[in-house]
């Protein structure tokens, strides 16, 4: 199936929770765009400060910009509304590289929790993912949001408080768990959290469990502190399931807009990560920093969070995103 032939979404989450980036955008070439059929210097201009402005960043704006003045020169008299269509075009074909590895969007979405994907490989039994990131950017509500989502689709998972730094850290993960209805393995505040994580593997394999997602603290303070705590809770689960862990998922808070992907790159000199999950896009204008994320670091964004709810949870798919944030037939 071909770029945005794509079936009808079945709940319209994604288009509320770009609702503000995608006004700010359009706010931004509205006027350049009136009364014109066809796209010239201005419009094309504007564009660019509407990138910028919805937090796509610099680099990645020029790079979309390029493309995009390419095209509009081969196609001559492009109109102003078939620009839009490249412009997704062009931005999707350019996250090639972050998504679905050549997984069709639909298929990859749609069976993202069931089969073995790109996503997760539940070939591994259990499949580790270990979350990291920054205090307050969502990461033991993204493990909420995964477990639950995963749970509904008939896997058994675990998830490990390893989060020790906190008491509330723990009390937060543990009521995730109930509702989900998903195992937890915890320990008291101050516990170590590798073992935690090793008591987590553990008992995951002993019982047989589909996934363990670990959550860890994010104490980005001492960057030697943390990445040999996180080496530490690497190394002990290995003991248990030696290429454990399998996904490392680095969790953004994109309403932070380039301050996140500053915390990419700092985060990534503490360990290595596998994986992206932007959150908080919804009540935010700057949904765009996903598109800059994406590109400038070419490691899969598999998850964005779009509110507070347990499907607010989305696999990150290239195609309904460009096709949400940048379509102004919806509000
Ligand atoms: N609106 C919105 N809030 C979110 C989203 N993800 C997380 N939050 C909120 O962000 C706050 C911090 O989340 P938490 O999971 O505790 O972050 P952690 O410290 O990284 O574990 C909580 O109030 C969450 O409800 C999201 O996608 N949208
Ligand atoms: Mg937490």
């Amino acid at each position: 199936m071909g770029l945005f032939s794509r079936k009808k979404k079945t709940d319209d989450s994604l288009d509320l929770g770009l609702h503000k980036t995608r006004r700010g955008f359009f706010s931004r070439i509205a006027d350049a765009i009136m009364g014109k059929t066809v796209v010239d210097d201005e419009v094309l201009e504007s564009i660019e400060e509407a990138l910028i402005g919805s937090d796509v960043g610099i680099d990645t704006t020029s790079e979309i910009m390029d493309r995009l003045q390419e095209r509009v020169r081969k196609e001559k008299g492009v109109s102003t509304d078939r620009v839009m269509d490249i412009l997704k075009e062009e931005i999707a074909d350019m996250l090639t590289c972050s998504s679905t590895n050549g997984i069709p969007d639909d298929e990859y979405v749609e069976t993202a929790f069931k089969d073995n994907s790109k996503v997760f490989d539940f070939s591994k039994k259990p499949y580790v993912i270990m979350i990291v990131g920054v205090n307050g950017v969502g990461k033991t509500t993204t493990i909420g949001k995964i477990a639950s989502q995963l749970k509904d689709s008939g896997k058994r998972v675990m998830i490990g408080a390893a989060d020790t730094f906190r008491a509330a850290a723990v009390e937060q993960l543990d009521i995730w768990a109930q509702r989900a209805g998903v195992e937890i393995v915890k320990q008291k505040m101050g516990a170590d959290p590798a073992a935690v994580a090793f008591d987590t593997v553990s008992s995951a394999v002993a019982k047989g469990a589909d996934v363990v997602i670990i959550d860890t603290a994010g104490r980005l303070h001492n960057k030697i502190g943390l990445m040999n705590e996180l080496t530490k809770i690497k190394n002990v689960m290995k003991k248990v399931v030696p290429d454990a862990p399998h996904d490392v998922m680095l969790v953004l808070d994109g309403s932070t807009g380039q301050n996140a992907l500053i915390q990419a790159k700092e985060f990534s000199k503490a360990t290595d990560i596998s994986s992206l999950a932007v959150t908080k896009l919804d009540g935010s204008a700057k949904g765009g920093v996903v598109i800059g994320i994406a590109e400038q670091f070419k490691i899969p964004v598999k998850f964005i969070g779009v509110g507070e709810k347990v499907g607010d949870l989305k696999v990150f798919s290239r195609e309904d995103f460009v096709d949400s944030l940048f379509d102004k037939t919806k509000d």
